[in-house]
């Protein structure tokens, strides 16, 4: 789906718009076939170890992770490494973040010469039980250019947020603050400013598009089933991710497409890099107190 100019102006206007309905079914089934098995794979080495005593093979997607955590508390608090999509690698969640349906969208912002940034994330928010003090991530507000290397301030990337099972308030879904991104500030020490709050509830196969200065956040999980979701972040090829000591991959090139990224390339990059660096590298002199933000605002310029 392309945008339009009034998903553009939104976009300009808010700092952020949602895309109904801009993925199918079986392009959101590439990851979820990959993840079916990193959690069976998962559920067959606990029940090995007797950590748990079941497989909970006939528990859906949605559930199965969850009954596992149930059972087995260390899981429930190891999934984001388990999870992570540099570790897993998947050929499915790779096709994914390239599949025609979500470039054509990002490539309303950014043109059509694509880059996938490796600040990516599948992640599982796992039911929570405040009693037992378990909470799985639940978001504080911040905005995202704040998680990169200085090599990146000025460069313009957007934040794509994409469930993988249908959000509301009760499972966590995202909330962003409408219209900040504005005042083309980056709040480095993660006070925000006053400003309009938005619960923004979504379908699987929805998109939202969210600026790199627009604040956002997310609660708990209180339902019983896992609160699914991805986010990627797009920018054009060739400027620096703020990353670089893990890889991005070439998403789409109109120009060449001997540009674009092998599955192959891109697996054996990943492998390279956390042998090298298995977590990430911290900033260094990382601001303190809000500053003004100088660099590309992207369409919302
Ligand atoms: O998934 C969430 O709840 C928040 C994610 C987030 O901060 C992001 O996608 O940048
Ligand atoms: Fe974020």
């Amino acid at each position: 789906m392309n945008l339009t100019n009034e998903h553009l102006d939104r976009f300009t206007t808010d700092g952020y718009v949602v895309v109904e309905g801009a993925l199918s079914d079986a392009d959101i089934d590439l990851v979820i076939s990959d993840y079916e098995t990193v959690v069976d794979d998962l559920a067959r080495d606990l029940y090995a170890k007797n950590r748990i005593g079941y497989l909970y093979e006939y528990e859906p997607f949605e559930t199965r992770l969850a009954r596992i955590c149930d059972e087995d508390d260390t899981t429930y608090f190891d999934t984001d490494d388990a999870l992570d999509i540099g570790r897993v690698r998947g050929r499915g969640t790779f096709h994914f973040m390239r599949c025609p349906n979500l470039l054509d969208v990002i490539e309303g912002l950014i043109g059509p010469e694509i880059c996938c940034s490796p600040m990516t994330h599948i992640r599982a928010k796992l039911p929570t039980d405040a009693e037992a003090g378990r909470e799985s991530n639940v978001v504080f507000w911040h905005q995202d250019a704040i998680f990169l290397h200085e090599e990146a301030d000025n460069v313009f990337f957007v934040t794509t947020w994409i469930p993988l099972c249908d959000t509301s308030e009760e499972n966590g879904c995202l909330r962003v603050m409408r219209g900040v991104h504005r005042n083309r500030t980056v709040y480095w020490n993660n006070e925000m400013p006053d400003g309009e709050v938005v619960s923004v509830p979504m379908r699987k196969g929805d998109v939202i598009l969210i600026h790199k200065l627009t604040p956002h956040s997310s609660g708990p999980n209180h339902t019983d089933r896992i609160r699914w979701s991805m986010d990627i972040r797009y920018q054009q090829r060739g400027t620096p991710t703020g990353r670089s000591f893990w890889p991005a991959f070439d998403a789409r090139s109109v120009t060449n497409v001997e540009n674009e990224t092998a599955y192959e390339t891109w697996r054996d990059d990943w492998v390279k890099a956390l042998h090298t660096f298995p977590k990430k590298v911290p900033r260094q002199n990382r601001p303190t107190q809000p500053l003004p933000y100088l660099g590309d605002m992207g369409p919302a310029a």
